[in-house]
């Protein structure tokens, strides 16, 4: 028997960005575990990558192109062979692409986060056409944007650091769930004493094990910051030398926190003061102090005014002084690899092309003219978009060509016209950046493709040629594109580069960050400083002031749809993908809304009742779990099931809206209002 060990990486959209080791015997994968020797994965992977060559050998991989024989949706199709496939698609393109080029849209986000299998060749491609451009908004763009106009990109504390913090907030991240390795960090630093406490408006398995939950209420984060930087100031808990000298508007920020007293945010928070007064204190008394900030808090209509917000506070402690002091919510702008050089944005010559928001995808498929043809990869829209009935509207218009480059059969490729069977990280070459932490990280194939799937930039490559596109940059392959990822000037400059001989020999390599990237000053900012005053916002006639803005459909008692609903990662699944993985499903068990007993008593609900939620926008049926998981006035639908697999053939995007954040033109998943009632 011939047994070796390969080194990857974690393709997923998860801050850990693991380095793999995958053990194979006689060309098979057998087991995925987790590479010892790289210190933020420290030898451990999450249930879900733990089982990734269930996922790879699953009995329903597409292993072969196919053409849709039903109607739209049906999921019915038939194999065909690559050149039938390759030969339709140029057929049905090249008309298009001949005098309305714009009319093309690519769809893709994080299925995969490599850097070759994803905005690469497909780019280049795309860019050379002429397409429509994707605006890249689903995930982290309210905060991602907020971010850069305070601290001058997805910059802050190193991960590894929190172990030496003795205070650690949780705020907006249910870390056991979606950032597994963090937590262990936050456990080292509860071993050393610190103190933990999670800000969020479910109690989820990471609030249970904190020292301190504070059950906020959905969207007004802002508020709870804003009180907070109320009493640092009127106890004068500040630090002067470090505002002075790095920060932009303390006077204005002054005012507006002084408008924020503890008795008004507990009053919009729903919180108690008391909390809020202690939670102060110990913010300004416990040195050095980390927050670990997350997406969850920018899911709502005022979510980059919130991740602002709660960015300044480490600059009134000068919490930054210290390297396990700070704030974290991304790393992506510390490590930068060669991105403009992969995807060649300078070859893009259609000044018609526009520019198309991925989260209203439903609203841009209806409008008429706008997209003709659509080719989705790495993304599963019809599952993951807002409003899904529209989403489901257009993807079903008759009218719309759709090729979608998949594993499975999702609820996405059964709209397709053509799905093209994908090659998994295990079988094709990749280059990771982390948006937790600071490391590349090289992932090589362990076996050869399964069946007749072919990579991504593959799959472009023979698509360019048939397309008839003869530049030699949609031919390069694989190799040359890892090494055109390591190439930039940002690379050229720096003491420690990132080189390929170092990510060949230990899978992974750390980007030369400094520990306290903030300790004297030197924001990537217009002014150089932590803007709590930004002239970029108040260019763009935008509050240049952090400041609460309500949610769009807040709870309320009295309201036709009174419940907030919110629906958070479900912990064995990686949003949509891992659902089709029935050891994985069998541990989330089925579609669950959680909700409080008093919500639950309100509406005669028995736990375990089918219910159906709903609003304006959609009805989707699932069972109710009654829980105190769930604050009142508030329910929770762990996402990202299926629709397929979901009692009628929805999920929770049936009730989400289309509504923009702030900043960022990021969608509101958690911004939604609904009813419950029983199905009994
Ligand atoms: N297991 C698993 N891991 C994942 C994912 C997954 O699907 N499954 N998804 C990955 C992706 S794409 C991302 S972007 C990240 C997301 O992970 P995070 O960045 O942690 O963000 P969310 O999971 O959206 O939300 C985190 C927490 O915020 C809470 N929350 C909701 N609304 C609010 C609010 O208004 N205020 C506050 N303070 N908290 C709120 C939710 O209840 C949830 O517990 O995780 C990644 N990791
Ligand atoms: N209600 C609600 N909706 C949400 C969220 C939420 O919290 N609540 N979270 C939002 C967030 S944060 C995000 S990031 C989005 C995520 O949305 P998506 O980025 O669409 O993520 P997935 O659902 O994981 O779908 C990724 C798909 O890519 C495929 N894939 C993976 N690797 C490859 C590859 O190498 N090649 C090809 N061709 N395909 C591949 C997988 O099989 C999978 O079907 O969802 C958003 N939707
Ligand atoms: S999903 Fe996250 S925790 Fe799991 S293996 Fe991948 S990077 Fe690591
Ligand atoms: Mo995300």
């Amino acid at each position: 028997m011939n047994t070796t060990t390969i080194l990857g990486a974690c393709p997923h959209d998860c801050p850990d960005t693991c380095s793999l080791v995958t053990t194979v015997q006689d060309g098979v994968a057998t087991k995925v575990q987790g590479n010892p020797n790289h210190p933020m994965t420290d030898g451990v992977l999450c249930a879900k990558v733990s089982r990734y060559t269930e996922r790879t050998y699953h009995p329903d991989r597409l292993l072969y192109p196919m053409k849709r024989t039903g109607p739209k949706g049906s999921g019915q199709f038939t194999r065909i062979s690559w050149d039938e496939a390759l030969t339709t698609i140029a057929l049905k393109l090249k008309p298009i692409v001949a005098t309305r080029p714009e009319k093309l849209l690519p769809y893709s986000y994080a299925g995969t986060m490599g850097l070759v299998q994803g905005e690469s060749i497909a780019m280049r491609f795309f860019n050379l056409l002429g397409a429509a451009k994707l605006d890249r908004t689903i995930c982290s763009n309210a905060g991602g944007d907020a971010l850069n106009y305070t601290l001058g990109g997805k910059l802050g504390m190193k991960m590894g650091f929190f172990a030496e913090s003795k205070l650690i907030i949780i705020w907006g991240s249910n870390s056991i769930t979606s950032n597994i390795h963090f937590w262990r960090i936050a456990q080292e630093a509860k071993r050393q004493g610190a103190r933990l406490v999670c800000i969020d408006p479910r109690r989820s398995e990471t609030a249970d094990k904190c020292d301190l939950h504070l059950a906020i209420k959905p969207g007004t984060d802002a508020a709870l910051a804003l009180s907070l930087m109320h009493e640092l100031i009127t106890h004068d808990w500040l630090d002067h030398d470090y505002i002075a000298q790095h920060t932009l508007g303390f006077e204005a920020l002054r005012e507006r926190a002084l408008q924020w007293s503890p008795e008004r945010a507990a009053e919009v928070c729903g919180l108690q003061v008391e909390d809020i007064r202690q939670l102060a204190f110990d913010y300004a008394h416990t040195k050095p102090a980390g927050i670990r900030l997350n997406y969850g808090v920018q899911r709502s209509r005022g979510g980059g005014n919130a991740v602002r917000a709660i960015a300044c506070l480490p600059a009134l402690t000068g919490a930054w002084r210290h390297r396990a002091g700070g704030v974290l919510m991304s790393a992506s702008h510390h490590a930068r690899a060669n991105a403009v050089g992969l995807q060649r944005p300078d070859l893009h010559r259609n000044p018609k092309a526009p520019l198309v928001n991925m989260s209203t995808i439903g609203d841009a498929l209806n409008t008429p003219g706008l997209v003709e043809a659509m080719i989705v990869y790495n993304s599963n829209p019809v599952a993951v978009a807002p409003e899904s009935v529209k989403v489901v509207k257009g993807f079903a218009r008759e009218d719309l060509f759709t090729v979608v480059l998949e594993h499975f059969m999702t609820d996405t490729a059964d709209y397709a016209d053509i799905v093209l069977p994908a090659t998994t990280q295990l079988e094709h070459w990749d280059i990771h950046n982390s948006y937790g932490h600071t490391d590349m990280v090289l992932n090589r194939p362990a076996i050869a493709p399964m069946g007749e799937a072919k990579t991504n930039t593959q799959i472009f490559r023979e698509l360019s040629a048939c397309m008839g596109l003869t530049d030699p940059l949609l031919q390069e392959t694989d190799e040359q594109l890892l090494h055109t990822s390591l190439q930039s000037p940002a690379n050229l400059n720096s003491a420690h580069p990132v080189t390929m001989d170092e990510l060949l020999q230990h899978g992974f390599a750390a980007w030369p960050v400094a520990d306290a990237p903030f300790a004297h000053g030197g924001f990537p900012t217009p002014s150089g400083k932590c803007e709590f005053v930004s002239e970029r916002l108040a260019a763009m006639g935008l509050e240049p002031l952090p400041d609460y803005i309500p949610n769009y459909e807040p709870s309320d008692d009295s309201a036709v749809y009174p419940l907030a609903m919110i629906s958070p990662p479900a912990r064995n699944f990686l949003n949509s993908s891992f659902v089709n993985v029935t050891t994985l499903r069998g541990m989330e068990g089925e579609p669950l809304l959680e909700i409080h007993p008093q919500d639950a008593a309100a509406r005669q609900l028995k736990d375990g009742d089918m219910v159906r939620v709903f609003n304006d926008r959609g009805s989707y049926e699932c069972k109710a779990q009654i829980t105190t998981r769930a604050q009142a006035g508030m329910v929770v639908g762990l996402g990202i099931w299926w629709r397929k697999l979901g009692a009628n053939g929805t999920n929770v995007n049936e009730l989400t809206s289309q509504l923009l954040t702030d900043m960022g033109r990021a969608p509101v998943f958690y911004d939604c209002a609904v009813q419950v009632a029983s199905l009994r």
